[in-house]
């Protein structure tokens, strides 16, 4: 909401349909229907039928809402912060627009599908996935007595299918002449403390663009006129981890003394930079202390719930951690923007999970397959390349993003992984204007010698489970295992710097053992005893994000009781043993410079 332009709510209570086999639903009449459900959230988990939360395929919503006769004269859309997985958008049964990928936000312009007063807006939402979408998903059909097919996804990886319109969904009111995007890229003398700012406008119009930038105090700092600009400031507040501090850019675009439209986007003032295997932030070395984490919540599954990420943060802060991975797939930009307001060090995740031949929980097999052609089967670069351009679009001002993830886990000890992988990477660092390094999650049987993409990375990004899914129960062989892994690496990249982006144990909250059992919870605080030992060895180690925050659901299976319980925080966000063992440890580890 600015001064020229006007934000309406959708949020709210919509009504629901499951699209079952051989339903056929023509948005051009009401939903016929008596389901409701919650926006934003998953709608899996607020039903209490089975079938509709196990059903692959198509999901309705539908609302009414109402246009004011004084905004008809703008230009009017719709925008959904994310629709999971695929959605078709109807206004009054006209469709307005469609959009594949369920973690980023979309824009559908309506003018010519409104009016004035009561409007009706449907939305079709498929939750299936395949071999070429992102997630990657195990499609299959079948076809029931009457001849109608019935899909079926199988998740390729571990996390519950959430699916439902997650954020937030809202009617947009802005001029016809327009500021379409703003990219703000400083440019940082740490030895000066100054800073040349570039800010480029993209708008809609040929028209006069003025640029103020305001400090924290909303005191003018500096002004400028053009879409181009490059604006020196002195006397800089650096963004620090932990410690942040958020200018903001006005931007307005004026038509002689007219104005015609502004917004304002904040932003922070940091370096990122690698340098002889140390990652800088601000010039100097950082730790990351933190977490891989998910979007999930109790009965909102997936959908946004700014209660638990304020929560989140605060517990992670009192943890003495200072960052967290996206795992797997962009967060709502309401959790990236307290992410730069918090101080909170982000590396920013595509949804490319599930780029391996069969997800399942035997690490030995793929140990042994070194030649299935999974990388000429995969069906994902297209869907790729869009997800980054979309996150990298979304994302590329927001000072609290230090890494870009371009997958996680992909079978890179696979062949032909490198022919997939070297044009998104070329792609990323086109995209960004901050030039961030950039990486991919890496697996663990892609070792040393059996990687083939590791070139293409900034740093090293490992998640390992030596002492879980290898060497389960066995501390000691672990040990030895992880320390000769880290040493190989370190030969193999000595200018690298190397982090752990998961390693955990599954620990079911309150069971306990006097003989070190696996998933007890003094199982979970040995076990990151001995990797934090291990770490505190490598010299290039910089740090250390623990799969996971807190338990999470997953697809129904053998390997999980109710989900995955490698949380330090219960789902509910009680904390196990490991939590209270690893605030210790973090709040003893400085952020900087804890590595020599
Ligand atoms: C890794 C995945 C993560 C899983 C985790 C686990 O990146 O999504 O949840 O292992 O098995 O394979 O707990």
């Amino acid at each position: 909401m600015t001064a020229t332009r006007s934000v309406l709510s959708l949020n709210g209570i919509w009504s629901f349909k499951m699209q079952a086999a051989g339903d056929v639903i023509d948005p051009v009449a009401p939903l016929k229907t008596t389901e409701v459900m919650a926006v934003p959230a998953s709608f899996s988990d607020q039903t209490a039928n089975p079938e509709i939360r196990q059903h692959s395929g198509y999901f309705w919503y539908e609302r009414d809402f109402t246009v004011p006769a004084a905004l008809m004269d703008q230009r009017l859309s719709l925008r959904f912060g994310s629709a999971t997985h695929e959605a078709w958008v109807f206004v009054n049964g006209t469709e307005v627009g469609h959009h594949k990928g369920g973690f980023t936000p979309f824009e559908l312009p309506i003018n010519d599908t409104v009016h004035a007063g009561t409007n009706r807006v449907t939305v079709k939402i498929s939750n299936l996935l395949d071999h070429s979408t992102l997630p990657v998903g195990n499609y299959t059909e079948t076809k029931d007595a009457a001849g109608n097919v019935i899909p079926h996804v199988d998740e390729n990886f571990d996390f519950f299918n959430y699916a439902g319109l997650h954020r937030n969904v809202n009617l947009m009111a802005t001029p016809w002449n327009r500021v379409e995007d703003v990219v703000i890229t400083p440019k940082i003398d740490l030895a000066t403390n100054s800073a040349d700012v570039a800010v480029t406008v993209k708008s809609t119009a040929a028209a006069t663009v003025k640029v103020t930038l305001l400090d924290e105090n909303e005191a003018i700092v500096a002004t400028a006129e053009g879409a181009e600009n490059t604006i020196h400031l002195d006397h800089i507040h650096l963004w620090q981890p932990l410690n942040a501090y958020l200018y903001q850019a006005r931007v307005e675009l004026f038509d002689g003394d007219t104005l015609i439209d502004s917004y304002t986007e904040p932003f922070g003032m940091r370096t990122v930079a690698i340098d002889s295997g140390k990652f800088l932030i601000n010039g100097k070395p950082f730790y990351f202390k933190g977490f891989g984490k998910h979007e999930d919540s109790y009965v909102n599954g997936r959908g946004l719930n700014e209660a638990v990420n304020v929560l989140d943060l605060n517990l992670l802060k009192k943890m003495g951690a200072n960052s967290f991975r996206t795992s797997h797939y962009p967060y709502s930009e309401e959790m990236m923007r307290l992410c730069d307001r918090e101080g909170i060090v982000v590396i920013d995740e595509v949804p490319a999970v599930g780029l391996m031949p069969d997800f399942n929980f035997d690490v030995s097999s793929a140990f042994k397959n070194n030649d299935n052609p999974f990388w000429s089967t995969v069906q994902t670069q297209a869907a790729h390349k869009q997800a980054l351009e979309e996150m990298i679009g979304r994302d590329k001002n927001h000072a609290s993003v230090v890494i870009w993830s371009i997958a996680n886990e992909p079978a890179t000890f696979l062949p032909g992984a490198h022919d997939y992988f070297e044009p998104l990477f070329k792609l990323a660092r086109q995209l960004d204007p901050q030039d961030r390094p950039c990486t991919y999650i890496n697996i663990m049987m892609s070792t040393p010698d059996r990687d083939n993409c590791s070139d293409l990375a900034d740093l090293l990004t490992l998640n390992r489970y030596y002492g879980w899914y290898i060497q389960t129960g066995d501390l000691k062989a672990a040990a030895a295992a992880e320390e000769a892994e880290l040493r190989a690496w370190q030969e193999k990249w000595p200018d690298k710097p190397i982090m752990f982006t998961e390693f955990g144990a599954d620990t079911v909250a309150g069971v306990h053992s006097a003989y070190n059992e696996p998933f007890s919870e003094e199982y979970q605080v040995n076990y990151y005893d001995m990797n934090a030992k291990i770490f505190d060895k490598i010299d290039n180690f910089v740090g250390e994000q623990l799969w996971n925050f807190a338990d999470f659901q997953t697809k129904f299976g053998i390997n999980r009781v109710q989900g995955n319980k490698k949380g330090i925080f219960t789902r509910s966000r009680e904390p196990k043993a490991a939590a209270i063992w690893l605030s210790r440890r973090w709040n003893g580890i400085p952020n900087f410079n804890y590595k020599k």
